[in-house]
């Protein structure tokens, strides 16, 4: 027995060799920070792809911007820099509005109807990922968005004049429209673009606004849950076509359940972190009727002017999505 024993030890040794020179690693950016419960997504899909390949393919997470600053993440999949990466999928919106579908006021405030705007969105944004030879593998939401401020806000007449951090053009938009001064920031520079001064007032989640430390720097937040934005991981289509199947087999069945996973995870996310904003000393308030009616008149000429910019795929999303 000891002589068979060792053979299998050598043929254990060589299956071992091989793997490790077809094993590949997968340099992934992504632009929020560790704690981001996005990120922590992210790291278990990462090991679940590790443990479901055997090691065959590894994926190392440089997260907060750390590899590629966030608008920069698109480009370098598209132009397999990186073979994957993960991004906030309405900053595509200038490329075509399509992607900005999740971003637009009050057109998809509730986790259902987030849920039916991406179904709808899909089959678009994966042609027009596919045109730039990258493919979607799965997108997640951020909780609806609040209002953070330093004071009560009453109307929509109150964000005149603020100093606002904005994240997409979209936001930006709206705050011009509100007559506040956009300024775009990311999430990692949040707490400095406060404390500075450069910005006073932003529309985030209270996921980022949690992680940021909001208490720190301001005290109101309004919960007008305006819109669920996502965010895509993407792979680049000759990086993923250069691994075999079994291995594409186990992205895709990793990437599934990062999905599912990742929408449950983003709605325990809203109740756990208004709470934390709350033991912290943010007054949290409900919007007056008034507030709303003028942050949603904004909204609706943004989605017109969304529709004449959108065209023919604009309506087939807003098509299947009011179906
Ligand atoms: N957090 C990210 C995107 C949306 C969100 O809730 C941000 O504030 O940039």
């Amino acid at each position: 027995m000891p002589g068979r024993q060792t053979v299998t030890g050598i043929g254990a040794v060589l299956i071992g060799a091989a793997m490790q020179l077809n094993a590949a690693t997968w340099d992934m950016p992504t632009p929020y920070p560790d704690a981001t419960f996005h990120t922590v997504n992210i790291s278990q899909f990462a090991k679940d792809v590790s443990e479901s390949t055997d090691g065959a393919l590894q994926i190392k997470v440089h997260s907060a911007g750390s590899l590629f600053k966030h608008p920069e993440i698109s480009k370098a999949v598209r132009s397999q820099q990186v073979p994957i990466g993960e991004f906030f999928l309405s900053l595509l919106n200038n490329e075509n509005p399509a992607f900005g579908a999740d971003s637009l006021p009050f057109l998809a405030t509730s986790y259902e109807d987030a849920k039916r705007l991406w179904e709808a969105q899909k089959p678009i944004v994966q042609k027009l990922l596919d045109k730039q030879g990258m493919m979607a593998l799965f997108s997640v939401p951020w909780p609806p968005q609040g209002l953070y401020t330093k004071k009560e806000i009453n109307t929509a007449g109150d964000l005149k004049g603020l100093k606002f951090r904005t994240y997409n053009a979209t936001l930006e938009k709206f705050a011009n429209l509100a007559g506040a001064a956009p300024t775009q920031v990311e999430v990692p520079d949040i707490p400095q673009a406060f404390s500075t001064g450069r910005v006073e007032a932003m529309i985030t989640s209270p996921s980022t606004g949690a992680n940021s430390k909001a208490w720190d720097f301001l005290s109101h937040y309004t919960d007008i849950q305006a819109w669920i934005p996502k965010n895509i991981v993407v792979v680049n289509k000759r990086s993923f076509r250069n691994l075999d199947k079994a291995t594409q087999e186990a992205v895709i069945a990793a990437a599934a359940k990062a999905e599912a996973r990742g929408w449950e995870m983003s709605r325990d996310e809203t109740r756990a972190k208004v709470k934390i904003l709350q033991d912290n000393g943010i007054t949290v308030v409900q919007p007056s009727a008034e507030l709303i009616g003028g942050l949603r008149a904004i909204g609706k000429e943004m989605l017109n002017d969304w529709k004449r910019a959108a065209g023919p795929e604009g309506a087939t999303i807003l098509q299947a999505f009011s179906k």
